[in-house]
């Protein structure tokens, strides 16, 4: 069975309820884990600490992952309280709204710097601060798009990102390997959160979705959160470097006709 009973998780990138990362925070801790969270800012605070508080989760931090005093305080702070960790769960990302939307062409080297800092570098530097408190072992995982693999109208800057993060997600797990640190990733279909609100066309793109995936539907924010568990729990003891796709299929399909 699995159980996380005992473990310690940081878990990065909680915006409000419908997060990927507050799931994943809810379904860690009922697996029995004590779970840190993290969210952006002073903006954020009060909906997360309400969400903490209601769910009985120990500690819920501000960390900007552009800043590295904040990364530093936050592996301070969990490691005062519990001294090490056993999980780590990076589930942010960002690219500059405008960069969303029109040519990929014309992506500017501020956007593009701006998008891979936050959605790709972030990882690195949660690692490298991570790695050390997870003395007896540990797993580390973030979130992907298939973006990073295939051309998605608007995805646009994101997708470069997501590609970097998934090959940080290869060298991490290289290099952490010989610690018992295991680094994966979750390449989930589309799922409805804050950072899916006003995609021009993204409700076409659930529907076509559901139309053209061997499950014939959408994930759901749940079953991310299972997979996300899944990767930092003993039941995927031999798992590392590995992008696993929780995308009802789609990532299979040559063609997007349903028969
Ligand atoms: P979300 O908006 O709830 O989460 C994104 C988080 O990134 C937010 O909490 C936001 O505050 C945080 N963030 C942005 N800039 C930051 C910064 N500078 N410092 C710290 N945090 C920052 O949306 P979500 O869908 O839960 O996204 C979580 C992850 O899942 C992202 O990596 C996203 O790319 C990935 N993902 C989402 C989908 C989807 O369809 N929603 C699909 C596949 C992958
Ligand atoms: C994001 C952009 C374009 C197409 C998209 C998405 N599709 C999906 C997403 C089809 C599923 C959501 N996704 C996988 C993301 O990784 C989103 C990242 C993101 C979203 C925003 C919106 C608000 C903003 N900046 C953002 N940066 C990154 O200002």
């Amino acid at each position: 069975m699995l159980s996380l009973s005992g473990r310690v998780g940081l878990i990065f990138g909680v915006a409000n309820q419908r997060s990927i990362a507050w799931a994943a925070a809810e379904k860690t801790a009922e697996y029995g884990a004590s779970v840190a969270v993290t969210y952006q800012g002073d903006r954020l605070a009060r909906t997360v600490d309400a969400l903490a508080k209601e769910s009985n989760l120990p500690l819920a931090l501000p960390c900007d992952v552009t800043r590295d005093e904040d990364i530093d305080g936050v592996f301070e702070s969990v490691s005062e309280r519990f001294g090490r960790i056993d999980f780590i769960v990076h589930s942010v990302a960002f690219a500059p709204k405008e960069a969303l939307t029109g040519r990929f062409t014309e992506t500017s080297r501020t956007q593009f710097q701006e998008t891979m800092d936050i959605s790709a570098y972030s990882l690195v530097k949660i690692a490298q601060r991570g790695a050390p408190l997870m003395s007896s072992g540990g797993a580390i995982v973030a979130m992907s798009y298939i973006g990073a693999e295939r051309v998605i109208p608007n995805y646009n800057v994101m997708g470069p990102a997501k590609a970097a993060l998934e090959a940080n997600i290869r060298y991490l797990a290289h290099e952490l390997g010989p610690a018992k640190i295991r680094v994966n990733a979750v390449s989930a279909g589309p799922v409805r959160t804050l950072a899916a609100a006003g995609i021009p066309g993204f409700r076409t793109m659930l529907s076509k979705t559901a139309e053209v995936t061997p499950l014939r539907r959408n994930i759901t924010t749940d079953e991310v959160a299972q997979s996300i568990a899944f990767l930092v729990s003993d039941m995927s003891s031999g798992i590392t470097g590995e992008i696993i796709h929780v995308d009802a299929g789609f990532h299979i399909q040559g063609a997007s006709l349903s028969s």
